[in-house]
């Protein structure tokens, strides 16, 4: 059998002279944007790492071996391929079968981890589902991140979800959540929530000394860094409001469950607002992987 995970010659050769590496996951690129803005987006994503000197570490699974580090090719891949949407529970399923598969967040913490790449930049982390009381449904991705020790920069959760109930289940989970320049927990696409947070940080190198805290702590978790969408550059609050209730109730008529919500959300959502969400989504995702790169390259010279 080949190794079970690859990790790349250019993320090795970073990781082994302590130089900075920034973790992307690749189900933003399958199942989170649509076709052919995708492909652009994961290309883009990685260039804007790449002007930072820092290395970018897109990681999926291609023919059952986990990858830390795509070539183009895998690039193109994940881009382009009806790839599986694969959590940590998928990723032994798909080794064992030689199949292929786009990571969550949950999945990419867990593998960026095993690599030993400390930063994590996506769009938005999954979380409590709106009606978990009843259908159980909350991400992996906060239980994965109690034992991943990634700090995962995000524009908080998806304001798809509970955020109240999502914030609940990152304390019992001891994961800890820090404000980047915001006291309250941000909407993805909406900067202000009514949701405050117990810290604050304003610099990268205070995230670095977060991390190399816990480190010395041992706590094993990972982080949220909760970084907002700058005001000029969010989605208007009304729009936000009335596309995610037509979103919804089209979800409920349709029965979508399971991992399939998240998904079908964010693409009837972009449809529905005639692609401002996408393109917002877009800046989301920039923004956080602009301040990832800081975080790395302060946590590569402390
Ligand atoms: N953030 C985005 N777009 C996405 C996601 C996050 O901007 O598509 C994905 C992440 O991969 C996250 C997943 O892990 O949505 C959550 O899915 P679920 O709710 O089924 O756990
Ligand atoms: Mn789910």
């Amino acid at each position: 059998m080949s190794e079970t995970l690859h990790i790349s010659d250019e993320v090795r050769a970073a990781l082994n002279t302590g130089r900075p590496v920034v973790a992307l996951e690749s189900t933003i690129i399958s199942h989170g944007l649509p076709q052919p803005r995708n492909l652009e987006a994961a290309r883009e994503f990685e260039q804007i790492l790449r002007e930072r000197d820092v290395t970018p570490a897109t990681i999926a699974v291609l023919d059952g071996v986990a990858h830390v580090g795509l070539d183009e090719e895998g690039v193109r891949r994940i881009a382009q391929e009806d790839l599986a949407k694969a959590s940590v529970r998928d990723l032994a399923i798909l080794r064992a079968l030689g199949r292929s598969g786009a990571t969550t967040v949950a999945a990419t913490a867990y593998l960026a981890a095993k690599a030993g790449v400390r930063v994590f930049a996506t769009g938005g982390l999954g979380g409590v589902h709106r009606g978990a009381q009843e259908t159980f449904d909350e991400s992996a991705d906060l239980t994965v991140l109690a034992s991943a020790p990634v700090a995962v920069v995000s524009a908080g959760a998806k304001s798809v979800l509970d955020l109240p109930a999502t914030l609940e289940r990152l304390e019992s989970l001891s994961v800890p959540v820090v404000g980047f320049g915001t006291d309250v927990f941000p909407q993805f696409w909406l900067r202000e929530s009514e949701l405050p947070l117990d810290w604050r940080v304003d610099t990268a190198a205070e995230v670095a000394a977060i991390i190399r805290a816990q480190d010395a702590l041992e706590t094993g978790a990972g982080m949220v860094v909760a970084n907002p969408i700058p005001v000029d550059q969010q989605w208007d609050r009304d729009e936000h409001d009335r596309v995610l209730a037509h979103a919804f109730a089209e979800a409920d008529e349709q029965g979508i469950r399971g991992k399939a919500v998240t998904p079908f959300l964010l693409l009837r959502i972009v449809e529905l607002s005639g692609g401002r969400s996408l393109e917002v989504n877009l800046d989301i995702a920039r923004n956080n992987i602009r301040v990832a790169a800081d975080i790395a390259t302060a946590l590569a010279a402390s």
